[in-house]
């Protein structure tokens, strides 16, 4: 019998959304459990981490959102056929996630200040991170190897993320083969 899946996140994108997208993509049908900010603190203690997301696979809770994209790229055959794919597939995984750690981070900090100074670290690392991720792509038609992969699906929903979070400014503008994707 095929696992049964169960999504826990909260109920915006962040980090559940590309464990979500990554079972759509599969046709892996899974249970959508989204938690409101409201009923977290019961909820928390009740996670491995204290953190979501948490997937759960046949009842068992697992952790770590990159982690479990990679798990489900490889039931998916959306990651490399050798260490060297791998290693592109993570790195601009990573790429993509170094962008959102910040942007995340920013989102919870409650001073001004703090943010503002985020802000600027994330401008900094999309000068150098999107100019890699655009010149993969203009190479291999994909972001990480000359196929989709899943860190495809994660760039997907970074470069939404990414769009929200910075409230009207185009970050893909000057990279017209990420904002073709
Ligand atoms: N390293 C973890 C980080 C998880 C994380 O920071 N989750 C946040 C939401 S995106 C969270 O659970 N915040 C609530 C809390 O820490 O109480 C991962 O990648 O899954």
């Amino acid at each position: 019998m095929a696992p049964s899946y169960k999504v826990i996140h909260f109920n915006f994108n962040g980090r559940g959304e590309p464990i979500r997208m990554l079972l759509t993509w599969g046709g892996i049908p899974f249970e959508d459990n989204r938690i409101e900010w409201v009923d977290w603190p019961k909820i928390k203690p009740t996670t491995p981490l204290g953190q979501l997301p948490v997937l759960e696979i046949d009842g068992k809770g697992y952790t770590q959102t990159l982690p479990l994209c990679r798990y489900l790229g490889r039931l998916l055959k959306l990651d490399g056929k050798d260490m060297l794919e791998d290693l592109a597939i993570d790195s601009a995984v990573e790429m993509t996630w170094d962008m959102l750690r910040t942007a995340y981070k920013r989102m919870m900090e409650p001073s001004e200040e703090r943010k503002n100074q985020l802000l600027d670290k994330l401008h900094g690392q999309m000068t150098v991170l999107l100019e890699k991720l655009e010149e993969n792509t203009k190479k291999n038609g994909y972001i990480a190897i000359n196929r989709i992969t899943w860190a495809d699906l994660v760039f997907l929903c970074g470069y939404e993320d990414l769009e929200n979070l910075l409230f009207g400014e185009n970050p893909f503008a000057k990279y017209p083969n990420l904002s073709e994707k």
